[in-house]
């Protein structure tokens, strides 16, 4: 059995209509709205097989990226912290979250000029990897890591040198084992933790989602999933072809608590 993170609980939220306007830097073509929800729905129906109960919110108007829920906040066993998200297009999103995780949690918030997305925070047991990109600054950084070892948890911060966040490159596995891309090889992390590095030209493969013993991935990298099967992971493969035009993946569609 794999040690990794436990969860009951997600938040996930349609796709809407509009979703192809928003924000993107891939260069893979318009993405497709039917294609985009049976994709949305595998994910939710993974979601509950893996004993989550998914909230599913609807769609928000003006919004085409708030289907990307996970960087609204970031949940600890002990807190909901709100974020300030780092694109001025998403800045909203995070209002329509904090009243449904209040039900859940102790609610803490991110103030301005402090900004983070939740794409940035990797969660790995009690210890929190924080990237600066350009959607998390350093004085989010600090706030957020403020808020953290209030709660009995410890961070680090790490540039973000690749990728739009810091999960597009780094992905806790369980088992004390991070999923890391070439550019994070030389990471250095708490004693104790290992690092299973992707070949290059896999690199989107490092996305991948650890629910409750078993590892999401993308569809489509079969020389990462060897190496997932070799380390004794259980496999579920799903096909994101819609949300990676969006720069998006497994980790950002959902919050797992
Ligand atoms: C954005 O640029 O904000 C969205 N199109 C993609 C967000 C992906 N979120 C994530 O990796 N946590």
């Amino acid at each position: 059995m794999v040690k990794g993170m436990m969860f009951t609980h997600a938040i996930t939220r349609k796709p809407g209509t509009d979703f192809a306007s928003g924000l993107t830097s891939s260069k893979l073509g318009p993405p497709d709205y039917q294609l985009m929800i049976e994709q949305h729905t595998a994910y939710v129906n993974t979601l509950t097989l893996l004993g989550l109960a998914v909230i599913e919110l609807e769609p928000l108007p003006g919004y085409p990226d708030a289907y990307f829920v996970e960087d609204t906040a970031i949940v600890t066993p002990d807190v909901a912290v709100i974020t300030r998200p780092g694109a001025r297009s998403r800045r909203g999103e995070e209002k329509t979250i904090e009243p449904v995780l209040a039900q859940y949690r102790r609610v803490e918030r991110i103030h301005a000029p402090g900004s983070v997305d939740g794409g940035d925070v990797l969660a790995m047991e009690g210890h929190f990897l924080i990237g600066i990109s350009h959607r998390t600054n350093k004085q989010g950084a600090q706030q957020l890591g403020r808020i953290l070892e209030k709660y009995g948890n410890t961070w680090s911060s790490v540039p973000v040198k690749a990728g739009l966040h810091l999960k597009s490159s780094i992905n806790y596995l369980g088992n004390n084992t991070i999923l890391v891309t070439r550019e994070f090889s030389d990471l250095s992390l708490p004693e104790g933790y290992e690092k299973i590095m992707v070949d290059d030209g896999d690199e989107y493969a490092a996305n991948t989602l650890a629910l409750n013993g078993t590892i999401i991935m993308p569809a489509g990298f079969p020389k990462t999933r060897k190496k997932l099967d070799e380390a004794g992971y259980e496999i579920i493969e799903l096909d994101v072809s819609e949300t990676r035009k969006m720069d998006g993946g497994l980790t950002c569609m959902s919050l797992r608590f």
